[in-house]
């Protein structure tokens, strides 16, 4: 028999038509689709009492599992210690780093929560998948319930070098915390390394044996790096059907004939969406001739509306978008068309074929799965130009971009204007690699690699042995 995959992350995302975007959402339901199972994580309710049990729902052969949590726990958990504390040194922007000891209090207390609540629900051969830098003690309060289950866990973020992880006062706990899974999984080489110097820093007793393995007293922590990738044949599909659609067409025949660049980001400071808006009205200025032939459209939805700093990026986004548009456009141009607002994800895809520069400009990035869906929604005898940013993960596997580094504006200028002027040869060339290079390894072998792993590594005791104190173990 087959192990049920179990994934737990943050948010669970009930299958909608204009879900709400992000990378996370997108890779764990298609591996769910691919490998059935249950997602277990917070239903998106808040209560003031007691939250209860999860609510149950089965969709095309997906157990959700939803979970209500306390609405002063969350705020500190979800706003405190996970987006002001864990995502900007992880992005390495520790000037936006914000440590209180509450927040770090509610931190661990939902881990417990979703321990105690996930622990009924779980039987003897599960393999139980947790995602991302929520959870990242979730296995050591579930190992304290008793479950000896496989445990793998994956960073969907960077995660940063010792020198900066050392800023949060609990990192060498965090550390800790990471090696009571069996398998930790990074998104690229350089993430794992940094791990590891953490774990040789803050874990006297571990040794690195190899870059597959962690040795730790009587266990052994598998490590790996599993970049994530995209369902390539369901976005050129999407993308074909989005191609007909009224809102396409619609947005098409309004650039009267005009290039489009496109950018589509959650409106985050790591996406570098400031510096973007900076370095395309030097565009503007540095190639004149280009004015009322382009037109720039960004998509950022607005997240976590409720953390200071996006509030504030937020401003100075509208403060630039205006002042470019108030210095260039014309009467029958708008330079750039800012939306906040949140699309079906084919429609989306239906735009982004239409864009003849793609803008991925991050200046941290776990990968980016937009400079994916970038490429795979391009038609490929007329393809356009990916401008992707050098630090965002996905520029280890995307050489044949045009690469920049976000911070140079100049750099970026000179970007745009290349991949606006490219023959159509060189085009073609660039993205038939790159395209080749997304099948190889797609959102399914990116769940498939990953699951594959987590079923050879688990070093604790074997299943029905570990339901049988974990039973046990439930208060
Ligand atoms: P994110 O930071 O959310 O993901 P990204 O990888 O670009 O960033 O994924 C965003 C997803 O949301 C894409 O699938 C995109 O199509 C979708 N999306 C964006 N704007 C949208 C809109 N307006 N309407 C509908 N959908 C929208 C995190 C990490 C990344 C990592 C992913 C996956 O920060 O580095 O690549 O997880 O591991």
């Amino acid at each position: 028999m087959t192990s049920r995959l179990v994934c737990v992350s943050n948010r669970v995302s009930l299958p909608r038509k204009a879900s709400a975007p992000g990378g996370l959402a997108v890779g764990v339901l298609s591996a769910l689709k691919h490998m059935g199972g249950m997602w277990f994580g917070w239903g998106g309710e808040l209560s003031d009492e007691d939250p209860g049990e999860p609510t149950i729902q089965v969709r095309d052969g997906v157990t959700y599992a939803l979970l209500n949590l306390r609405r002063d726990l969350f705020e500190r958990y979800y706003n405190g210690f996970a987006n002001e504390a864990l995502w900007p040194l992880f992005h390495y922007m520790p000037t936006r780093f914000c440590y209180r000891h509450e927040d770090h209090d509610a931190y661990q207390e939902v881990n417990r929560e979703f321990a105690r609540k996930l622990l009924p629900l779980l039987k003897p051969d599960d393999l139980i998948w947790v995602h991302d830098y929520h959870l990242i003690p979730l296995a050591s309060r579930l190992r304290e319930l008793g479950v000896r289950t496989p445990i793998g866990f994956f960073l969907h973020i960077p995660f940063p070098y010792i020198e900066t992880l050392r800023v949060l006062p609990t990192y060498v706990e965090l550390v800790r915390d990471m090696m009571a899974y069996d398998l930790v999984g990074f998104q690229v080489q350089g993430d794992l390394r940094s791990f590891q110097a953490s774990v040789e820093r803050c874990l006297p007793e571990a040794r690195i044996e190899n870059a597959e393995t962690i040795r730790i007293g009587q266990r052994t922590v598998g490590t790996g790096v599993f970049p994530i990738g995209v369902d390539v044949e369901a976005i050129q599909a999407s993308a074909q059907r989005a191609w007909g659609s009224a809102s396409v067409r619609r947005m098409v025949a309004s650039l009267v004939g005009r290039k489009l660049i496109i950018g589509v980001d959650r409106l985050d400071y790591s996406k570098g969406l400031v510096e973007r808006f900076a370095a395309y009205e030097q565009f503007l200025e540095v190639f004149p001739e280009n004015r009322n032939h382009v037109t720039y459209l960004q998509i950022a939805p607005l997240s976590r509306k409720d953390v200071q700093s996006y509030a504030e990026i937020r401003h100075s986004l509208e403060q630039a978008a205006g002042r470019t548009n108030g210095r260039f456009a014309d009467t029958d141009w708008t330079p750039i068309r800012y939306l906040n607002r949140n699309f079906p994800h084919e429609t989306l895809m239906g735009f982004l074929r239409a864009a003849h520069v793609g803008l991925v400009t991050p200046l941290r990035d776990g990968m980016n799965l937009v400079a994916k869906e970038y490429l795979a929604a391009q038609d490929p005898n007329d393809p356009g130009v990916l401008v992707l940013s050098t630090m965002a993960g996905a520029a280890h596997e995307l050489s044949s971009a045009l690469l920049v580094n976000p911070y140079d504006s100049r750099a970026v200028v000179h970007a745009i204007q290349t991949a606006l002027t490219m023959p159509l040869e060189e085009r073609r060339e660039r993205h038939a690699a790159m395209l080749e290079t997304l099948r190889k390894n797609d959102i399914r072998s990116w769940a498939q690699r990953f699951v594959t792993r987590l079923r050879e590594t688990s070093t604790w005791r074997s299943p029905r042995e570990s339901l049988v104190s974990a039973v046990r173990a439930r208060p």
